[in-house]
């Protein structure tokens, strides 16, 4: 089968070496620059650590894109493309994110959908997730429930993980879909449709760190609640620093 018709069918594609070691090389150079001179001028709700007096428990950083001309011209090329592949149309480049769960101090990720997020009709949206290092179920490969962006959205709420604001209510209990533990290499990529469940562990290994690179795109025919959408953003930017965790 094609990578569109599993992504239709399944809601998610593992594309293996997505990415040379050649350009995984320029790309951990290129991240290193920008965690050394970029990240510091970034906005708190921009850069997540999961303890924010430990620079070694970096989680999260947003909008890479937006900050950096490097990271700007990564994904307007192969992401681009495959994202436009999976989703039959052309498409909006809305986030570069970094992800890590670091050893010994990492949170699970709870159960979601993008779309929760993303407040879009219809939801023709994807995100793609590339692997930095190698990921298994020890420390915390992502986890789809196949089919399920079949079943529209699903109730969510508010929980208190850092970066991952919203978790599907009472995940778990009656799923009937089969959830399946996606191990990646360095290079390999999983794209995923936005009503697609997934989840990950956190990181239960001692010593290895759990890195990886995000990419959202919007198709062209997804219209978005521009409003509902940035307060959100805003509201939950006031209570993670009234909380202390940005
Ligand atoms: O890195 C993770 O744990 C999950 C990432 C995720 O949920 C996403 O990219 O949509």
């Amino acid at each position: 089968m094609s990578r569109p018709k599993d992504f239709e069918k399944d809601g998610f594609v593992l594309v293996p070496n997505f990415c040379s070691r050649e350009e995984l090389a320029t790309i951990e150079f290129e991240l290193a620059r920008f965690v050394g001179n970029v990240m510091p001028g970034l906005p708190p709700a921009d850069v997540f650590h999961e303890d924010r007096d430990d620079p070694s428990t970096l989680k999260q950083i947003q909008r890479m894109h937006q900050h950096d001309e490097f990271f700007a011209s990564f994904v307007k090329n192969k992401p681009r493309a495959l994202a436009e592949e999976l989703l039959g149309e052309p498409v909006k480049i809305k986030n570069l994110q970094f992800f890590n769960k670091p050893p010994g101090k990492s949170k699970a990720t709870p159960a979601h959908q993008d779309g929760q997020y993303f407040m879009l009709e219809p939801f023709r949206a994807l995100t793609m997730w590339m692997a930095l290092d190698p990921v298994d179920e020890e420390n915390g490969c992502v986890r789809y429930l196949k089919g399920s962006h079949r079943d529209g959205l699903r109730t969510h709420e508010r929980t208190q993980t850092l970066g991952f604001s919203q978790g599907i209510v009472g995940y778990g209990k009656n799923e009937t879909g089969e959830e399946v533990p996606c191990p990646a290499q360095p290079g390999d990529l999983l794209a995923h449709h936005a009503l697609t469940v997934h989840r990950a562990d956190a990181n239960l290994s001692q010593t290895r760190s759990r890195r990886a690179l995000g990419f959202i795109f919007y198709g062209q025919s997804a219209r978005e609640d521009k409003v509902a959408h940035q307060s959100y953003q805003k509201k939950l930017a006031e209570e993670m620093s009234a909380e202390g965790k940005i």
